[in-house]
Parts: C-alpha cells; sequence; structure tokens
C-alpha cells in the first residue's frame, strides 16, 4: 500500500496534493505507452508482429460482430452454437443472467464504441443509423438497472462520444445531431424511478415500460442489491448530466455512493457483498474485489479522475487501504469478514477479480498488480481461460466462462504501465485460446466447462464491448487508431467517455459530499497515476523480477499455507488453531479445544467459526469426491471439425473417458430409439456410437442392449423436451444396482438441447464423427486432416442418390424410433425398478474433478480442498411478455455451412500464418 500513488513504488515522488486540474493529464499519463524504456527481459515484438496481431483480432471480431448482424440482430444478443439470435421470453430463463436483456439489441449498442476503436467508421455510421432506426426503449421488460447502465447507457454515451469526435474530424457522421445523446437521455429518464428509496440506492431492477411502482412492472419488492449494482453508476449518470447539463442524473449517483460510504464498516473500511436498499443493513457481510464489489471500488477511482473531485479519490484510497491490509495477500486476493477481516470468508477466487490488476495500474500500485496478474495467468495456462473461480490452490471451483474480458483489460493496462513485451505474448496467448478453444463456425461460445473444453450456446455483449477493444489496444500503435485513446477514460464496460467532460457542467463538484475526512491523515490523499515514461528507468527487468518467484506458483506449490491465519497469535508464539481438515474424534486435545471454541475469547470464538466452516466445506468436499466430473462430446467431422464440444453426463459404469483414450466414432440411432430391448438395426451401430433416448428403462439396460449389437460407445439424449445443460443441473448416469462390469463400452448423457444440435447434425450430413472424452480434443489442422477416414471415404464414393436414400434412412429411423417411444416415457413418471437411475450432481458438484484433486494431493500432501459451493440457484425469472414481432430467426443449414467453409478457409489461413 505504501507503494501506491506515486509513492516509493512508482519510482519517481510526486506532490502529495495536486491541483485537481491536473487530474486529467495526470490520469492521460496513467495510459502513456512505456514501450520505449523496454530494454531487457522477454523478447521484444517486432511492428510487423504487431501488426499481425491486430489484424488477427480485427478478424475475429469481423467473425463475433458480423455473426451476430446476421444471426441475431436486433435480438439482444447471439447464440453461437444454434446460431440464431436469444430473445427473452423465448428461451428458457437462466435467471440473473437474463436481466441484462431488454429487447434493446444490447450487443449492437454495446458494440458502437468498438467499431470506432477498431478502425471500422464506416460500419459505426451504419450500426449507429441501425440503433436510432429500431431500437426501443421503452419495451415491458424487467431489466437490472446495472446492466443497462454499464452496457446500454454507457453504449449510448460511449457511441455519442465518438460520433462527436468523428464529426468534428468532418469526414463521417457529418449528419449526426447528438441523437444517441437523446437516446440515452430517454433511457436515463427511465431508470431514475430505480432510485425512489429513503436510502437512495436503486432497486435492482426497473421495468423499462412501467418503472417500479406500477402493478404491471413485476417488480420493486426487493429489499436487497450487490455492491457494485448500487456504486457503479457515477460515470455514466455524471456524463450524462454534463452532455446535456441536465444534473439530475449525477445528483442521484452520488447520493448513492454516499451513502455506501456512510455504510462501510468503520472499523476496516471495507463493505459488503449485498446491502439492504431500505435499511442499509449489510446483507452479506463477506467483502472481496471481485463479484459484488468491484466496479464499486473502480468508479470511485475512476470519478475521480473524470470529475476531479477529491472526496472520491480519499474513499478510494481509505478502501484501497483496507483492501490491501486485508484482502490482498498477494499474489492472492481473498475474500474476508467485515467485521472480522482477519478472518478469510472463502477459499477461492473468482474470475471478476481479474480486472483488479488495471486499477492497480491506475493507482500507480504497480508491485501486486504484476504479481496478481502472474498468478492469474498461470491459472489460464492451466485451463485455457480463467474458470470462472479457483481455489487458493489454483483448482477450478466453478468451471465455467463466459469469455470475461477482465484480464485482457489488466494485460493492456500492464502494458501501458511497464512496456514489457511479456504482456504481448501473454495477449497472444489469449487470442490463441479463443480461436482454438472458443470459435465457433457461428462466432465465438462462453466455455461450459473450462476442463472438457465444451461449450454453452452463449455470447455475451461484454464480449464484444470490451475484450476486442483491449486485444486491439494492446497491439496498436498511436498511429494504428484514429483519435487518441489518452483523451478518454474506460468505463466498467470499456465505453469510452472524454476526459473533457471533468471541466463541462460542473455544478455538482463540490456539492453533496460527505465530510468526515477530518479524520483523514494524509496517506488518504495519495495522489495516482504514476508518470509511466519515468516508471522504470533504472531497471528495465523491475516487472520480470516481481514475476520470477511467481513463475510456479500455480503448478508447483500447495499454497494453502498463504491462507492466512492470524498472524499475531504465532508472533506470540500461541499454537496455531485446530484446522478441520486437521481433527481427530479420538484425539483428547482437539476433544478440548472444541469444548473451547465459542466459550472463552473471541478469538477462540473465531476459530470456532472457522472451524464450523471448514467443517461444512470439508463435508461438502467428501461428497463432491465421489461424484464424477462431467465429460465433453465433440464433433469431430466436416463441417464442426471438433469446433462444437457439448457438455454430456458421465456414467457410473463403463469404460472411464479419465482413464482411457477418448472413444471416437460415427453416431447411428439405436432401433428401438429407447434402447430398452434387444436392437433391431445392429447393423446400423455396428462399430459405431449409438444414440438412444432416455426412458422407459435403466441406463445400463440401454448400454448392454447396444453394447450386445456392437456399439463402441452410447449417448443418452434427454427425452424432456427442451431442456438444457446450459439451465438444468447436469447428473451422473447410475447403474442400475447390480454388477456393471460386463458394460465395456464409455456412455454419456446429453439434454435434449444438445443432442438435438447431434440429431440436427445427422440430418444434415450423411454422417457424423464425435469424440467422447474427459477433456475436448484441440482443434488442431490434424484433426481437420482426420475428417476422411476410410469408413468416410467409402462413404464419399456413394453416388449422391445412395447419399440421399441413407439420409433419408436416418431421418425414418429417427422419426420410427420417436413413434415407437410414448408420450409418457418420461422417467420420472415411472417406477423406480424400470426407470432410469440419474443421480443428480449440483452445478457446482460438477466441477469437482476428483482427477485433479488427486493430481494436486500427490504434489503435496497436505494439499486438501475444502470448498464450499459457489453458485447459489439462480431464481427464475418467465418473461411474460415475449415480444412477437422478436420472431426467432433459424438461418437455413445450406447457409450456415455455407458462412462455415468461409470460417473454416479463415481459420486455415490463420493457422498458415502461425507456422
Ligand atoms: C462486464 O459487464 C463489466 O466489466 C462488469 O463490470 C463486470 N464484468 C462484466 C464482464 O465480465
Amino acid at each position: 500500500m505504501s507503494e501506491a500513488g506515486g509513492g516509493p513504488g512508482c519510482g519517481f515522488p510526486v506532490p502529495q496534493r495536486a491541483p485537481w486540474s491536473l487530474v486529467a493529464a495526470t490520469a492521460a499519463l496513467c495510459l502513456v505507452s512505456a514501450t520505449s524504456v523496454w530494454t531487457a527481459g522477454a523478447a521484444p515484438m517486432s511492428r510487423e508482429e504487431k501488426q499481425k496481431l491486430g489484424n488477427q483480432v480485427l478478424e475475429m471480431f469481423d467473425h463475433a460482430y458480423g455473426n451476430y448482424m446476421e444471426h441475431a440482430y436486433p435480438a439482444d444478443e447471439l447464440m453461437p452454437l444454434t446460431c440464431r439470435g436469444r430473445v427473452r421470453g423465448q428461451e428458457p430463463s437462466r435467471g440473473d443472467v437474463d436481466d441484462a436483456l431488454g429487447k434493446f439489441s444490447l450487443t449492437l449498442i454495446d458494440s458502437l464504441d468498438t467499431l470506432v476503436v477498431l478502425n471500422k467508421t464506416k460500419e459505426f455510421e451504419d450500426a449507429v443509423r441501425k440503433v436510432l432506426r429500431d431500437v426501443n426503449l421503452d419495451n415491458d421488460v424487467v431489466v437490472s438497472v446495472f446492466e443497462t447502465n454499464i452496457r446500454v447507457l454507457g453504449g449510448l454515451l460511449g457511441g455519442h462520444s465518438l460520433a462527436i469526435m468523428l464529426k468534428e474530424k468532418g469526414e463521417y457522421m457529418q449528419w449526426y445531431n447528438d441523437e444517441l445523446l437523446q437516446m440515452a437521455k430517454q433511457l436515463g429518464y427511465k431508470l431514475l424511478p430505480a432510485f425512489n428509496t429513503t436510502s437512495g440506492l436503486p432497486y435492482p431492477r426497473i421495468n423499462l415500460k412501467f418503472g417500479i411502482r406500477k402493478p404491471e412492472a413485476r417488480t420493486g419488492t426487493e429489499t436487497d442489491t450487490c455492491t457494485a449494482c448500487a456504486g457503479t453508476l457515477i460515470l455514466e449518470f455524471a456524463a450524462l448530466s454534463r452532455f446535456t447539463g441536465a444534473t439530475i442524473f449525477e445528483e442521484y449517483a452520488r447520493k448513492a455512493l454516499d451513502f455506501l460510504w456512510e455504510k462501510r464498516q468503520r472499523s476496516s473500511n471495507l463493505v459488503g457483498v449485498t446491502i439492504n436498499i431500505h435499511t442499509g443493513d449489510w446483507v452479506r457481510k463477506d467483502s472481496g474485489v471481485g463479484a459484488g464489489i468491484d466496479s464499486y471500488y473502480e468508479y470511485l477511482l475512476k470519478a475521480y479522475v473524470l470529475l476531479g473531485d477529491d472526496s472520491f479519490l480519499e474513499r478510494f484510497n481509505t478502501h484501497y487501504d483496507a483492501i490491501m491490509r486485508y484482502i490482498s495477500q498477494p499474489p492472492l486476493l481473498l475474500d474476508v469478514h467485515i467485521h472480522k477481516p482477519m478472518l478469510n470468508a472463502r477459499t477461492w477466487m473468482d474470475a471478476l477479480l481479474a480486472f483488479f490488476p488495471g486499477l492497480q495500474v491506475l493507482k500507480g500500485d504497480i508491485r501486486p498488480a504484476i504479481e496478481t496478474h502472474e498468478m492469474l495467468y498461470q491459472v489460464i495456462k492451466k485451463h485455457n481461460f480463467l474458470p470462472e473461480a479457483f481455489t487458493t490452490d489454483f483448482r477450478v471451483h466453478w468451471a465455467q466462462h463466459p469469455l470475461r474480458p477482465e484480464f485482457a483489460e489488466s494485460t493492456y493496462f500492464l502494458y501501458k504501465a511497464t512496456g514489457d513485451p511479456y504482456y504481448l505474448e501473454v495477449g497472444k496467448t489469449l487470442i490463441e485460446n479463443l480461436n482454438k478453444y472458443a470459435r465457433v463456425p457461428c462466432g465465438f461460445a462462453a466455455m461450459k466447462d473450462v476442463r472438457t473444453g465444451s461449450h454453452e450456446d452463449r455470447m455475451d455483449s461484454f464480449f464484444l464491448a470490451e475484450m476486442f477493444k483491449y486485444l486491439y489496444l494492446l497491439f496498436a500503435d498511436k498511429e494504428d487508431i484514429i483519435f487518441d485513446i489518452e483523451d478518454y477514460i474506460f468505463t466498467t464496460e470499456a465505453h469510452l467517455l472524454p476526459l473533457w467532460l471533468s471541466t463541462t457542467n460542473q455544478s455538482m463538484s463540490k456539492k453533496n459530499t460527505t465530510s468526515e475526512y477530518t479524520e483523514l491523515d494524509d496517506s488518504n490523499f495519495d495522489w495516482t497515476c504514476p508518470n509511466t515514461q519515468i516508471l522504470f528507468p533504472n531497471d528495465p527487468l523491475y516487472a520480470q523480477s516481481i514475476r520470477e518467484p511467481l513463475k510456479n506458483v500455480v503448478d508447483k506449490s500447495c499454497p494453502r499455507g498463504i491462507i492466512r491465519v492470524r498472524e499475531e497469535s504465532f508472533r506470540s508464539g500461541a499454537k496455531p488453531p485446530l484446522r478441520a481438515r486437521d481433527f481427530m474424534a479420538t484425539n483428547p486435545e482437539h476433544l478440548e479445544i472444541l469444548k473451547k471454541m465459542g466459550a472463552a475469547s473471541s478469538i477462540d470464538a473465531e476459530d470456532g467459526l472457522r472451524f464450523m466452516q471448514e467443517m461444512i466445506e470439508l463435508s461438502s468436499q467428501q461428497q463432491k469426491e465421489q461424484q464424477l466430473p462431467p465429460r465433453a462430446v465433440q464433433i469431430v467431422s466436416h463441417p464442426f471439425f471438433g469446433r462444437v464440444v457439448l457438455t454430456a453426463g458421465p456414467a457410473q459404469f463403463g469404460l472411464d473417458l479419465s482413464k482411457h483414450k477418448e472413444t471416437r466414432g460415427f453416431v447411428a440411432s439405436s432401433k428401438p430409439y429407447n434402447g430398452c430391448s434387444e436392437l433391431t438395426n445392429p447393423e446400423a451401430v455396428m462399430g459405431k456410437i449409438a444414440l438412444i433416448q432416455r426412458g422407459q428403462c435403466m441406463f445400463a439396460e440401454k448400454a448392454r442392449n447396444i453394447q450386445n449389437a456392437g456399439a463402441i460407445g452410447g449417448i443418452v439424449i434427454d427425452d424432456n423436451e427442451g431442456s438444457s445443460s446450459d439451465t438444468a443441473p447436469l447428473f451422473q448416469m447410475a447403474g442400475d444396482g447390480k454388477d456393471t462390469d460386463d458394460i465395456k463400452i464409455p456412455m454419456l448423457f446429453l439434454f435434449s438441447k444438445e443432442g438435438s444440435i447431434i440429431l440436427d447434425a445427422i440430418r444434415e450430413y450423411e454422417e457424423v464423427e464425435v469424440l467422447l472424452s474427459d477433456k475436448a480434443k484441440d482443434r488442431d489442422p490434424e484433426m481437420e486432416n482426420e475428417e476422411q477416414p476410410s469408413s468416410e471415404n467409402d462413404s464419399q464414393n456413394q453416388s449422391a442418390e445412395q447419399m440421399t436414400s441413407i439420409s433419408q434412412e436416418i431421418d425414418l429411423i429417427d422419426q420410427e424410433s420417436l413413434e415407437e417411444t410414448s408420450l409418457n416415457s418420461h422417467p420420472e413418471s415411472l417406477s423406480p425398478a424400470d426407470t432410469d437411475n440419474a443421480a443428480s450432481v449440483s452445478p457446482s458438484e460438477q466441477n469437482s474433478n476428483p482427477a485433479e484433486n488427486h493430481e494436486t494431493t500427490s504434489l503435496d500432501g497436505e494439499c486438501t480442498d475444502l470448498d464450499n459451493q459457489l453458485q447459489e440457484q439462480s431464481e427464475t425469472e418467465e418473461d411474460s411478455s415475449p415480444n412477437v414481432s422478436w420472431g426467432k430467426k433459424v438461418q437455413p443449414i445450406d447457409s450456415i455451412l455455407a458462412d462455415w467453409n468461409e470460417d473454416i478457409e479463415a481459420f486455415e489461413m490463420m493457422e498458415k500464418d502461425e507456422l
């Protein structure tokens, strides 16, 4: 902490107090490239190489944006696996995550300023026209105030900021007359009713058409909101006020921030994750820098930069001091309790905290930024992406990855601060991983599970708003961008707001701030933003020397020891507290300690609390270890080439794919489709992977029937139409209670939506080949070369007529099989004795990976996972008012194929380039 703010760690002294008018200029210095100072360490990257990578980013953006515009627009988001738009109310609800979707063409608005940064001015002009022509902000839909603010209001303001910049340049946007700003103002007024609480903290959700109060609004009964939700408004709201002169927006956002500041826990100076919007009581008292709090801190510092108001910096510095004192345990950032900040609240970290090193760069605290970033990078190198949550010993805790941009953001800011080409190499790895593992024919798909490499039918708008912007800027030289990026500040969604707003319509600047700062000492006025041009003048290896000791932190260490134990206890020679993992009920000393816990002192009570917490976590972990991790079904034949990976449930019997090589084969529907009796089409499934429908008999029975017919594997497809691993917890198929050693083939389970991707593929292509494995195989050129194994070559020699008849036969089989399956085949409606036996696995249990546990334990016997369940079941909400005019656009398969061919060519080109 002492290194912050241009203090010793920044390598050069800055005034304790600077006139605020210098702030914008100083902030701009934070973003000045320091490439010129780097002389050693990672090999410098040539201008050509940087340009090549920049062009690759452009091509990737075109792939994502082009597919969205072609197949999803005007829907809010693209569903890249099924190649259509996600329209709220027309897809199964995903809970809170759907609150970002307001039927306002979210992805288009979120992409506006990215188009300008990426030099696509013509496309920007077209996109702005489309927004003005098509977007309706008056939909009867309940949206998140936070998401609508950062993505839509921020997107419109970012678009406006760059539209007026372009207009002033004199070539593009000459027709523009502040129309985006007018839309932003309209949206701002729509959000204001959310602030109608006594605290001034906004309700978390609002109906765009009916607001909060009216019965039609279907919202307004919530009592809690997250700290980031209430504290991430000031940049957009103040910009709106300053652009328009309507001060009310800035006033409301300031009031919410003032209230949060008042409610901080006074002894620790930390804030909790959720707060009651009426009483101001902390509902969740854990505190970190990731999910639920992240951008509250970000906006305090950036509000100071944009608005030049000292009070924001003072608050930020106070919180930052607390973060560095309690939460930061370099390279880790671990949540603590706000009232007992020496007590860790968790043993895992979430992916959202990856933005923090970037914020530390803006703060000027480079060392911990380098350390945390390096730790995160090693987690990425292990799993290809940052899992949504990972443990303190760097194992996957929650395996999803929705293509979040935070790590790319921090990489960009660290490169700007250090000029170290190492960060360019990091960016190159991010690009490679995105293309290798997330790119699908119709865009980029979120990772459902970073360990199996399976996909989710989801491409969030922030992927276009942020990821491509930061990656492009990382490799761009000043002359590659048509305006000066240093004149702008990035919002949390990476929208650009001009720094000149700091001197416009400042009526609110000095008003409404709390005045407790007399109790703060000078350290609260540390000035931020090191001048990166002279940051490491004498030590170009500075960043490398910080990274070096952390090089093997993920692979070789067991950093459980890093978890905080009260340092003062150790210092005073006291015995370390009893940990749950060491507890033995037969040990009298342990029993004695247990008795004392909670009785004698607050320290004992603290130990008791932690002990209980650990016991719960331990027992949950033990349960988890009996569960099998999910598996992957990868479609490897033309035109998929391994790019579509489906999440599959494992079976407790048959070949264990984690121990054996994957099974690869063409698929064939079994007949009868439910696989509950001897197959009548053994010749069709012989040597293939049989598709069987769930229901009517036990999974093991199906397995035996297809095995007897000569199948080399089986995929059971859920008969519950519309089910999907996006919305239902995956489960493992249990045996039949008898010995299942006779079942030798691998069996996997797919929900209906994932299964229909394979069934659709069979209808379109003569033969579909899949790979069953515990982890998707790399999509390398080899896979495309392997495209034509002999059986397929044979089939390719068949005449077109034969092909058609095979295809018809498959259709027929499907049709007949489906007809054979009675309507009441749903397993749950049958008696336990003759139904599938499904052992359900919760989402976080899906992430338990015994293989990985074993691997870690063998490295260091002390490593025992104490993870708790991360994910609360998201509440489900049915949007009662699907907008019928937003019909699903389903792309004809021929045109998908044509697109894919184009995509494959581009991909091949890229791979050649790499070679
Ligand atoms: C973005 O929408 C914003 O960055 C937000 O602050 C939190 N993270 C998501 C992307 O991960």
